[in-house]
């Protein structure tokens, strides 16, 4: 009878551990955007930072992915080959007024919202190394900005609107560098290693977080100052940690990582650093983060 009793016990312990374990983590209700192929391929998603409120946004079976949210949380701009090759698009937070903003042979990845909400800038590929195009949304006028041999990857614009953050070079030697908008100014934030990648300004464009490969197939995630100094490493995991994204409030880091197998979104708290990051959610196939912006006014 007593053993029946602690039996009982026991399991009414360990159900609560689960429960808590699944609901505590970042408790905010902040809105990530990310990318998923939950329900067979790639859709965009969006669910409170504190892992509830998951909402499907697209639903087409293209490759819907990059989405990234304007300043005002107006708009979602995103990547998709739903029509042909990678163009951009853009829709609502909520999913509707889907329109196509590019019509380009080339591939278009990687696009990010000027602070104003009038210009896009992006990565196209095709025929050649990438170049950063910048977009008026009003006129669909483009304008490449970069113009060289080597790649130019995965633009972030500045908080300020001043500076675009991207990173340049082929696989094997990459920088993390900066750029005026029409592409004057150019100045490199970090030396060259193997693969770095997916730079993003913090909110008060005083930090750049980014991802760094050395070779070995073991990316982490770094943070440097927006002058270059001070430079961290934020994540020492044998696993690929790839993809930052700030919060809003800049106290945590979302980002993918593959240390449960497959890509996973996890949340690194700054306040905190050495723990273990909060696994926001387990689903099969590929799951990342690409934008977190404040929950809508109530
Ligand atoms: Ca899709
Ligand atoms: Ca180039
Ligand atoms: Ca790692
Ligand atoms: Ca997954």
């Amino acid at each position: 009878m007593i053993g029946n009793r602690y039996r009982i016990l026991c399991t009414a312990i360990v159900t609560v551990l689960v429960l808590s374990g699944a609901v505590a983590g970042y408790e905010d209700d902040s809105i990530i955007v990310f990318q998923s192929e939950r329900d067979g391929n790639m859709e965009i998603y969006s669910t409170r930072a504190d892992g509830t409120g998951l909402t499907r946004l697209t639903d087409h079976p293209g490759a819907d992915i990059s989405a990234d949210v304007s300043a005002d949380g107006e708009w979602i701009v995103f990547s998709s080959d739903r029509a042909g090759t990678y163009n951009l698009f853009r829709m609502r937070l909520d999913g509707t007024e889907i329109s196509q903003l590019t019509d380009s042979s080339g591939y278009d990845f990687y696009p990010s919202w000027s602070p104003d909400g009038e210009q896009i800038v992006f990565q196209r590929s095709g025929g050649g190394d990438a170049e950063l195009v910048v977009l008026d949304v009003e006129s669909g006028d483009e304008t490449v900005i970069t113009d060289n041999n080597v790649e130019d990857l995965m633009p972030d614009w500045s908080p300020d609107g001043e500076w675009i953050v991207f990173v340049r070079g082929n696989v094997g030697g990459q920088h993390i560098v900066v750029t005026r908008p029409d592409g004057s100014g150019c100045d490199e934030l970090t030396g060259v290693h193997f693969v770095q990648g997916a730079p993003q300004w913090s909110p008060d464009g005083s930090q750049v977080a980014f991802y760094r490969d050395a070779g070995d197939r073991n990316a982490d995630i770094y943070v440097v100052g927006a002058d270059g100094s001070g430079e961290r490493r934020l994540t020492q995991n044998t696993a690929i940690d790839e993809f930052p994204i700030w919060s809003p409030q800049a106290d945590a880091i979302a980002f993918w990582s593959m240390r449960f197998g497959d890509a996973d979104i996890f949340i690194l708290k700054l306040d905190q650093e050495g723990s273990s990051p909060v696994h926001l959610d387990r689903s099969s196939g590929w799951d990342g983060p690409t934008a977190w912006v404040s929950a809508p006014d109530s």
